[in-house]
Parts: structure tokens; sequence; C-alpha cells
């Protein structure tokens, strides 16, 4: 029994202190994090009398979050409302300085069909009775973050909550632009 305690002991020892010192594990976290420093953070799916894009035009959007260290430019990714579209837009690589978000801060996709209003307007409208928004890599398409979402009421958001980042609440006082509330 003394020796099967010992050995008990040990095997114990031996996964913790693997666990708190393997750094490797720690590294291939962080490559399968890449790319998730971008999330989708909030939208409005039908905007009556919230919140006027640039161009005066009362549109649907959707905010986006940068949650990493470092800029990140939405420019070449592709964005659309349909899972598993094979021809999503491509968000325009013109003009970085407007399409690069900073870390900690937030970015609006307008969803308008004016991509002559910049490169930030998508040719994708959100559907107010439910569909899905999707953001792709500009690598290989690959998923950044999507969510799929139910019927919407007009000028009402719906977001992550800012207590937690993994439920979506709806917010009557929408902020395009800054942190849920
Ligand atoms: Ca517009
Ligand atoms: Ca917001």
């Amino acid at each position: 029994m003394k020796q099967f305690t010992s050995i008990l002991i040990c095997i114990l020892l031996f996964s913790c202190d693997s666990e708190n010192t393997d750094e490797t594990t720690n590294d291939e976290n962080n490559i399968e994090n890449i790319g998730m420093g971008l999330i989708i953070n909030e939208f409005l799916a039908s905007n009556d009398n919230c919140c006027p894009d640039p161009s005066g035009d009362y549109d649907d959007w959707v905010e986006l979050y940068n949650d990493s260290q470092d800029p990140i430019d939405i420019g070449g990714m592709y964005f659309t409302d349909t899972i598993g579209d094979d021809d999503p837009y491509q968000i325009p690589e013109t003009d970085p300085s407007i399409t690069t978000v900073q870390p900690n801060s937030y970015i609006l996709i307008w969803c308008d069909d004016d991509q002559e209003q910049g490169p930030l307007h998508v040719s994708n409208k959100l559907s107010k009775g439910g569909e899905s928004i999707v953001l792709l890599s500009k690598e290989n398409q690959s998923v950044i973050d999507s969510l799929t979402f139910s019927e919407q009421t007009t000028d009402v958001s719906m977001g992550r909550d800012p207590n937690n980042v993994s439920q979506w609440i709806f917010f009557e006082n929408p902020t395009p632009g800054s942190q849920n509330n």
C-alpha cells in the first residue's frame, strides 16, 4: 500500500509538473488561437432610426472587436451572411488606413450594398428574420468568427454581454463602435 501511494504521488507530481512547465503546450494553444483576436461583437440587422453610416444612411451593421495586442487589417478578409457560401464577399485591400482595427478597438462593417461608400461597405444586407454572419480569413477562407441569429427587432441590436462575452443579449441602446453596454 505504501509503495502504491508513493507511485501515485509520483504520478500526480509528474502530471502537475509537466502541466505547469510545458511551454510547448502553451505555444500550441497560441497557434490554435491565431485569428481569434478578431471577434464579431454586436450587430444590427434592422436599422430604422438607430445610427447612420458616414453617408447618412440607416443601414445594417456588424461591429468587430480586436481583443489582441496587434493591429489587424480586415482588408482581404471575406464576409458573408450564408454559412458555406462558395462566393463570399472580399473586403477590399485598397485602404488599410480604413480597414485596420487597432488593438482593443472596434470597427464597423456596413451591410448596405453601397460599396461606392468605401471598403467597409459590403454587398450583403442582414435579414431581420434571421440568418448568419460569417467572417473568413484572407489566406484560406477559414472561419474567424461566425454566428447565426434568429428574428430581430428594428433598432435593437444583439451583442456579446460585456460581463460574459460568450453570451449574446439584446441591447435597446446599441453601441456601434464602442463597448457593449
Ligand atoms: Ca450606406
Ligand atoms: Ca458595441
